[in-house]
């Protein structure tokens, strides 16, 4: 790192004076990795003191995905976010948003650069992000993630740069960063295998822009898992055993295709499970967030090589990647979310993506955003991008929640993100369901059977049975009885009276 930075130095507080009631400030984050932390953290704190004064203080807030608890968690606590995009996890942000406090747009994360080129979004005020070193010519050396920084930093009308000594200086023998031209002038991307890279290391900014640098020293302080429960274990052998299946009947090379994996505990059981497995060769990912069961896979050779947009990892695990760069340089590409994500690029490299969510319905939909219908958990994320776009798109959850009192199997999803025209594979801990080539009444027959829990089975072949006659068959007077009998009395049970 420069030890004299060619930009004014400034502390976190007079970083956030700079920033206005009603701006738009564009963050540098995708999930906690790479997150700007000090500036927001005394943005926060601007906001309070601002607030007992009486005086009004809430701004507009852009990333890439989720944050960390400096960012979202901390300025939704003084309710310092007028509005939102593109996705967040953060428990109080999502009760504002949820009580109309906050406003939330819930887009396809590969989409979002576009948005903001055209100018959809409003102009951005301030960028704030994360990096490991900044030159006087403007270059910008991100940190652990890349995300949407790129536009951000090409659109700000000031930039912030929050300079943070923990990461390793060899980070940017990572980075592969392009930002797209406006169609029609888009040729066609050259990525060609996850690794391919295709851009420059760094973001080029007009260095007049650079307003000041904030130093820090901080780890991203991502939570380490806890090791895989027996749902989530059973999830993923139902998924190595599919693969094994599908490798052994020719509809995939011997070395498998390229991997997504969504974030999660789930997830990373699920990636555990893959490493597990002798009969799984080495294989390679194109995702968006890689987490500690990449790492560990990578360490093992079973994983040769991940393209993507962050690097979510626990203390340790960072420590690990860092203390070993010449090993884990070669074999990570960090890219902006609007190339890993890129649909194109998805579709020809032949990923298989491995999501989760929190309700399907028999016919194949599925919901990953949406409590009852209305109640907002994450946001969409960069699930769609794959779903819709993969080689083999597989969905997965557990067959209930909240301990049996809700089924994850419903006649009709409460909320359609991902329909039954790009869902191909629907597993649960009970087992996995191939939708390929199936008309919708046999897709019913099998998700019921094989993702449905034992207990709710009665219940949804009676649906079926009773249903209105049709190409797709449903009851639109009943479709929604287990999801009513949950709001009235807590479990969804009631709707076939047992329990409660
Ligand atoms: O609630 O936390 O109160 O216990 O939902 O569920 O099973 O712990 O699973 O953490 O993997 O989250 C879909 C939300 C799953 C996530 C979702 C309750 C359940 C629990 C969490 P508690 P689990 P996970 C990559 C790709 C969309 C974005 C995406 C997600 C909580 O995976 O946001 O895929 N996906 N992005 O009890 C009511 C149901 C429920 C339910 C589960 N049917 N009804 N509550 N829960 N099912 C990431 C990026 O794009 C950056």
């Amino acid at each position: 790192m420069n030890e004299r930075v060619p930009f004014p130095v400034l502390t976190p507080e007079e970083a956030a004076a700079m920033i206005h009631d009603g701006d738009f400030v564009g963050f540098s984050g995708f999930t906690a990795a790479g997150s700007a932390k000090a500036v927001p953290r005394a943005l926060a704190s601007r906001a309070h003191d601002l607030h007992q004064g009486g005086e009004p203080f809430r701004v507009r807030v852009l990333t890439g995905a989720s944050t960390s608890d400096d960012l979202d968690e901390a300025l939704a606590r003084e309710n310092a976010i007028s509005w939102r995009a593109p996705y967040q996890s953060s428990r109080t942000l999502r009760k504002r948003i949820n009580n109309q406090e906050t406003s939330f747009l819930d887009i396809h994360l590969s989409h979002l650069p576009q948005m903001l080129d055209y100018g959809f979004l409003g102009t951005v005020n301030t960028a704030v992000v994360e990096a490991t070193d900044v030159t006087a010519d403007g270059r910008i050396y991100l940190s652990s993630s890349v995300g949407v920084s790129p536009s951000i930093l090409a659109h700000a009308e000031q930039i912030i740069v929050e300079l943070n000594g923990y990461h390793s200086q060899r980070l940017w023998e990572m980075h592969d960063i392009r930002r797209l031209p406006r169609p029609p002038h888009r040729n066609p991307i050259p990525i060609e295998y996850p690794l391919s890279r295709i851009g420059t290391p760094f973001c080029s900014v007009n260095p007049e822009k650079i307003v000041g640098v904030v130093h820090t020293d901080e780890p991203d302080g991502v939570p380490s898992f806890s090791p895989p429960d027996e749902i989530s274990t059973k999830i993923g052998q139902h998924i190595v055993r599919f693969l094994l299946d599908e490798m052994h009947a020719g509809r995939m090379p011997k070395d498998l295709l390229p991997l997504q994996a969504g974030v999660g505990n789930v997830s990373n059981a699920v990636m555990a499970a893959l490493g597990a497995d002798p009969e799984i060769p080495r294989f390679e990912m194109y995702t968006e967030v890689i987490q500690d069961a990449q790492i560990a896979l990578m360490r093992d050779n079973k994983l040769t090589g991940a393209s993507t947009s962050a690097m979510a990892l626990s203390d340790g695990m960072m420590r690990t990647v860092y203390d070993n760069m010449d090993f884990f340089g070669p074999r990570i590409v960090l890219r902006p979310q609007e190339l890993t994500n890129h649909p194109g690029v998805v579709r020809r490299l032949g990923v298989i993506g491995i999501n989760t969510i929190l309700e399907m319905d028999i016919y194949g939909c599925a919901n990953s955003t949406h409590v009852c219908g209305t109640q907002l958990m994450n946001g969409i994320g960069g699930s769609g991008d794959f779903v819709r776009n993969c080689y083999l798109s597989i969905l997965q959850a557990p067959s209930t929640a909240k301990d049996g009192k809700i089924s994850t199997v419903v006649p009709m999803c409460s909320h359609v993100d991902h329909n039954e025209h790009s869902v191909n594979v629907l597993v649960t801990e009970q087992g996995l369901a191939d939708l390929r080539g199936l008309g919708p009444v046999e897709r019913a027959e099998r998700i019921i059977e094989k993702c449905a829990h034992p207990e709710y089975r009665d219940y949804l072949h009676g649906y079926v049975e009773r249903s209105e006659m049709g190409h797709i068959r449903h009851d639109l007077g009943h479709c929604f009885d287990l999801h009513r009998a949950y709001l009235e009395t807590g479990d969804m049970r009631a709707a076939f009276g047992a329990a409660v």
